[in-house]
C-alpha cells in the first residue's frame, strides 16, 4: 500500500505524484499543507520531522524530500525508463533534480511566493524584479539545452528529469510576469505536460 501526503498545489507534492502516475503505480494521496494544515500535528512530525509535504509511505517505509521520493520510485520502479540503468546517461538526467532543487526553485521562490501568495499591497516588488531577472537567465540556460532538438531533457526519452524540471518549468510558465521568447522549451513543455501521467497535475491554477 502507498500513500504519498500533501496537497497537489504543492510543486513538491507534484513531482511525487507525476512519478507515481507516471510508472503506473497504485497509491492514496492525503491532503496536508496549505489550507488542509497538519504538518505540525504529532503523527505527521513522526514521520517527516520537517513538517514539509510529500511524504511517502510504502507499507511502512517513509520517505521524504521530493526528489529522493522521485528518485526512490524510479529506481525501484522505472529501470530503464524513469530511472536510465547506465550511470552516465542516468546522471545526465538525475542532474536536473539537483538544478531544480537548488537552482531554479530559491530564483523562482519570491516571485512565485510574491505573486501567488502575497496580497498585492504586501509584495515586495524589487525581490519579485529580482527573482524574474534571475529566473528568466535560467530559462535562457534551458532553451539552449532544448535548442539542439531534444525531444526531452537527457534525450529521446522522458526521465526523471522531466519531472522536476517540468513541474518548475509549468509554473515560471503560469506567472503573470515577463519572460523571454523560449521556443523550444515551450514546445517541451507542450510535450510533458499532454503527457496522460500529467492531466490535473501541470498547467493548473497557482495556488
Ligand atoms: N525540500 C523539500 C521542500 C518541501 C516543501 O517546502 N514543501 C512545501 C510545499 S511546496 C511545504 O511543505 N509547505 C508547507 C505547506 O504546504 O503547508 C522537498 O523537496 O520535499
Amino acid at each position: 500500500m502507498m500513500t504519498i501526503w500533501g496537497r497537489l498545489t504543492s510543486i513538491n507534492v507534484a513531482k511525487a505524484v507525476w512519478a507515481a502516475r507516471e510508472l503506473g503505480l497504485q497509491f492514496e494521496r492525503i491532503d496536508v499543507g496549505g489550507p488542509y494544515g497538519g504538518l505540525d500535528k504529532p503523527e505527521y512530525v513522526a514521520m517527516n520531522p520537517n513538517s514539509k509535504i510529500p511524504t511517502l509511505d510504502e507499507d511502512g517505509y517513509i520517505l521524504w524530500e521530493s526528489n529522493s521520493i522521485v528518485r526512490y520510485l524510479a529506481a525501484q520502479y522505472g529501470a530503464g525508463t524513469l530511472w536510465p540503468t547506465d550511470p552516465r546517461e542516468r546522471g545526465l538526467s538525475d542532474r536536473w533534480l539537483d538544478w531544480q532543487a537548488t537552482e531554479f526553485a530559491p530564483a523562482m521562490a519570491p516571485a512565485f511566493l510574491g505573486l501567488v501568495r502575497t496580497p498585492e499591497a504586501q509584495r515586495n516588488h524589487q525581490a519579485i524584479a529580482d527573482a524574474v531577472t534571475r529566473t528568466n537567465r535560467l530559462v535562457k540556460l534551458l532553451e539552449g539545452v532544448f535548442g539542439d532538438g531534444r525531444q526531452f531533457i537527457a534525450g529521446d526519452r522522458f526521465t526523471i528529469g522531466d519531472i522536476a524540471v517540468g513541474c518548475a518549468v509549468d509554473r515560471w510558465f503560469l506567472l503573470p510576469v515577463d519572460r523571454p521568447d523560449t521556443p523550444a522549451l515551450a514546445q517541451w513543455h507542450e510535450r510533458v505536460s499532454s503527457r496522460p501521467s500529467a492531466q490535473g497535475i501541470l498547467k493548473q491554477e497557482l495556488k
